[in-house]
């Protein structure tokens, strides 16, 4: 029997879908099984104008509605809708409620320098402290503040700042809301009062007035608003505010048994390598690995390390898209799979790699500038990046283990970065544990889970997980152990320093 079905939006920085969840049987006896099935993809494709980048809000808008127009159109009856996003961006609306200009991309140039500037401003340690959050370019606070420092005449006129899925959940229901997840990416959401960060606002002259009081995933938001019912021809399906920090939702999923600690890497544009705790661990231990505690689902913290993961691949395949190889992902991987192993590594989280352009010319000088074997083929690109990431998923679990005390008996990976079976056996290589992949759709699937918990389907996130665990099917991959992985991880350490 058909117990609910919901529908997901899931949008990454380079494109969004929308999926359906149909939760079948009987959720009592935990029988009850998740199925999903996208029924709409679209590109996100960032915008570049007057030295700005930006993201195609009102495009994005338009294909959330072309996917609730098509689900119903398709014979789905979702009850509800959540959306969950990359974290830190936001749109700003006026006292009528209207929204002031195009959202800025977070690799928008304007935070450059900023880290360092608010650094001496404020205090390392006491960012850390009252923010929780590693040290990012792209956090909410840097991108207020360098539109402080511009003097932005919109940030003078906003009345409300929403966050990119609150902000697209406003669209179309009307409701403003601030969702916890992604309260806690901004770096102004003090994690041990659980509040808002009024005085650092006033210190760095963000107005205060800007920021709604959080709610927690599972809370319904409201139906669509009358004039989009219309327009879809659609019934007026109510939002819930679900994990919508698209980290948070993935993590909701991992199928990991309740009751003892477990490390995930949640691997896609970004990898988040982490565990989930109670309280957030902000000591100056955690600040100087620069790990962050992200609020999660179910009230918990996430103490990760963002790195900069598969961005830097995706980057050289445009590159090479636009010289004209149309290869893909699983093409370059064979190219990978046949290059000689261990000749140079590179630290992705290197500042050098965070930029949009030119990625395989600065793999190469980075190689260069430490004296080791320049990768030309794209094979041999692929190669260098794939096994620089595994080894620095070794370091990052490493550190984590310092800080938490925990020894990880292997690692869950999830998202769409799994289907890269190449890095997954790779990780497990490096890590000497194994490494446990699935599901591949994390994210939407953690979203559909907090819609059911808001539907009274599922009792809570330790439920949500089990029903992910009996839903989705998981591969494990050995580590097939070797010297020549320890000897590469002593040679990657010293490159860490380098920025
Ligand atoms: C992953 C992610 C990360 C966040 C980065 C930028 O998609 O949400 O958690 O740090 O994007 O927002």
């Amino acid at each position: 029997t058909k117990l609910a079905t919901v529908l997901a939006f899931d949008l990454g920085a380079s494109s969004g879908r929308a999926l359906i969840g149909e939760l079948t049987g009987d959720a009592m006896n935990g029988q009850a099984k998740l199925q999903v099935t996208e029924i709409h993809r679209f590109p996100n494709q960032p915008i570049a104008v007057g030295g700005h980048l930006h993201w195609d809000i009102l495009r994005l808008l338009q294909e959330l509605k072309n996917a609730i127009r098509k689900a119903f159109q398709e014979g789905y009856e979702p009850q509800t809708f959540g959306i969950d996003t990359w974290g830190v961006d936001f749109g700003l609306l006026d006292a009528n409620g209207e929204l002031l200009g195009n959202p800025y991309h977070y690799r928008d140039p304007q935070t450059d320098g900023i880290v360092e500037e608010l650094g001496e401003l404020i205090g390392k340690s006491c960012l850390y402290e009252q923010g929780g959050l590693q040290f990012m370019p792209f956090n909410t606070i840097n991108q207020l503040y360098a539109m402080r420092k511009a003097e932005s005449p919109k940030l003078a006129a906003a009345s409300t700042l929403l966050l990119t899925p609150d902000l697209l959940a406003y669209f179309l229901t009307g409701e403003k809301v601030c969702e916890f997840t992604m309260a806690t990416t901004t770096q102004l959401f003090h994690p041990e009062e659980q509040a808002w960060n009024t005085a650092l606002m006033e210190r760095l002259g963000i107005p205060s007035r800007l920021f709604i009081e959080p709610i927690h995933p599972g809370t319904r938001i409201g139906p669509l608003t009358p004039e989009v019912c219309a327009e879809l021809d659609v019934p007026p399906i109510e939002a819930v505010a679900v994990g919508t920090h698209d980290t948070e939702s993935a993590i909701a999923a991992v199928p990991a048994a309740a009751g003892a600690p477990f490390a995930y890497l949640v691997c896609g544009t970004w990898s988040l390598l982490g565990t989930e705790l109670e309280q957030p661990i902000v000591t100056p231990e955690a600040m100087a690995l620069d790990f962050s505690n992200e609020g999660g689902v179910g009230g918990t913290y996430q103490l990760l390390k963002n790195i900069m993961g598969l961005w830097i691949l995706q980057e050289c395949k445009r590159e090479w898209d636009e010289q004209g190889a149309a290869v893909s992902f699983a093409e370059l991987v064979k190219l990978a799979e046949n290059v000689k192993p261990f000749r140079s590594f590179i630290q992705p989280d290197a500042s050098s790699f965070y930029a949009p352009s030119g990625m395989v010319s600065r793999i190469q000088s980075y190689c260069r500038e430490t004296s080791q074997p320049v990768p030309e083929s794209m094979g041999e690109v692929t190669r260098c990046v794939l096994e620089s990431l595994a080894l620095r998923y070794r370091q990052a679990l490493e550190q984590m283990e310092a800080l938490t005390g925990v020894a990880y008996s292997g690692l869950h990976m999830v998202g769409g970065g799994i289907q890269n079976e190449l890095l997954c056996q790779f990780t497990a290589n490096a890590l000497g544990r194994p490494v446990w992949t699935g599901p591949v759709e994390a994210s939407a699937i953690g979203n559909m889970l907090m819609q059911l918990v808001a539907l009274g389907q599922c009792m809570d996130l330790q439920a949500a997980r089990q029903l992910s665990a009996l839903s989705f099917p998981v591969d494990t991959y050995a580590s097939v152990q070797s010297d020549e992985w320890e000897v590469a991880y002593k040679t990657f350490a010293g490159l860490s320093s380098i920025k």
